[in-house]
């Protein structure tokens, strides 16, 4: 699972994706120099299984982070949107723009004036048109080959991409459109950009601490048809308080008045916007956090695992979190009847404690 930061040059990306790769487990530099940063996410119940097994090894969940490198102003004074930076932007399964409010005189803005909404636009736009003219190009060959072609497939996707046409000509995002899972099955393969899951990261200077609640009040309530979730934040002060430990990080935090780091906000969301999960398997050895989707089975959480697990899965033995650390041990949660077995089709729950039982 990969989200990528997309934005204007000088918007703060780079400082935001130190801020997060403070918490990294690797980096490595691709050959566009965009990095990308596996990226640990924070899980306090984790730890706390950890504390009661004393494994060899704690592997919490993680999730990459790509920097895309920002939109210049070229000679001619515009901003221009070139493939290689489209690309870039489709490889991701969520994104994040990451827009500049914070003043700076010494920082110029490649538009040459703090405007977030402006900023917000400008990348919708010029994301739809992409997308608009991909989805008349696929219409067009759609319809060219059904005449030839007896694929059962082209005949359901015609008016599917003719849904998604005729929404985006509209000038609406096609993440504002319900589609069912056959259709999300269907685009899968084409990385359309306006249908990816959105967060805007607005970036404040710290001097605006106490107005941020009603300026991102009404950036919501601008764009409040076009599907996305707000966060503001403060990419200069973040980033500080990601280099300091965590007693001076929660005296500062408070001294500033910030309920939660950025790289809590974004990790949150990402597992909200992309409908996310967790659930653990503990013991001596390892304590670990897996990435799930909501509503898996037992099974299929199992195949997270190993897919030896998936293919000759009997049973998932099962204890929530909740009620392993209200009890303290399995066998005291056998003794309580909140251990279960659960068969295949069991739907995995957000801190459910796994241990699958397989051939
Ligand atoms: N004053 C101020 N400067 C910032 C803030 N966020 C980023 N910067 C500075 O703006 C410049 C561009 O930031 P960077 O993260 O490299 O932007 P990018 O081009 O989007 O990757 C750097 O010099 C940052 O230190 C902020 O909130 N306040
Ligand atoms: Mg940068």
């Amino acid at each position: 699972m990969q989200i990528g930061l997309v934005g204007l040059q000088f918007s703060g990306k780079t400082t935001l994706f130190h801020t997060l790769s403070s918490n990294s487990s690797q980096t490595h530099t691709n050959k566009e120099e965009a990095a990308i940063e596996v990226v640990k996410v924070p899980d306090e119940r984790l730890d706390n299984c950890s504390k009661i097994f004393n494994p060899k090894k704690q592997v919490n969940a993680t999730i990459e982070v790509f920097d895309i490198p920002g939109l210049r102003m070229s000679d001619d004074n515009k901003v221009k949107i070139t493939n290689t930076f489209l690309n870039a932007v489709r490889n991701n399964d969520a994104l994040f723009y990451v827009v500049r409010a914070f003043k700076d005189e010494s920082i110029i803005h490649p538009m040459n004036s703090i405007d977030p909404s402006r900023d917000i636009e400008f990348l919708e736009t010029e994301f739809l048109f992409s997308d608009i003219a991909f989805l008349e190009n696929r219409l067009e060959k759609i319809k060219k080959d059904i005449l030839k072609s007896k694929d059962d497939r082209l005949k359901k996707e015609l008016p599917l991409i003719e849904k998604l046409f005729h929404h985006a000509e509209k000038e609406q995002p096609l993440r504002t459109l319900q589609l069912d899972d056959f259709e999300v099955k269907m685009l899968s393969g084409y990385q359309l950009l306006t249908l990816k899951p959105l967060v805007i990261a607005v970036n404040y200077d710290e001097s605006s601490i106490e107005n941020v609640d009603n300026e991102i009040e009404k950036l919501k309530n601008k764009f409040s048809k076009i599907g996305a979730e707000f966060i503001p934040f403060f990419a200069k002060i973040e980033y500080e308080l990601s280099q300091m430990n965590e007693d001076d990080r929660k005296i500062f935090m408070q001294d500033y008045g910030i309920k939660e780091s950025a790289l809590s906000k974004i990790l949150r969301t990402s597992y909200q916007m992309l409908g996310l999960q967790s659930f653990f398997t503990v013991g001596e050895d390892e304590c670990r956090a897996w990435t799930i989707k909501k509503n898996f089975t037992a099974q299929q959480a199992a195949g997270v695992i190993h897919t030896d697990f998936y293919n000759k899965f009997i049973r998932a033995e099962v204890v929530h979190y909740d009620d392993f650390i209200k009890y303290g041990s399995f066998s005291k949660c056998k003794d309580a009847g909140v251990w279960r077995l659960e068969g295949k089709e069991y739907i995995v729950k957000d801190g459910d404690i796994l241990n699958i039982r397989h051939n």
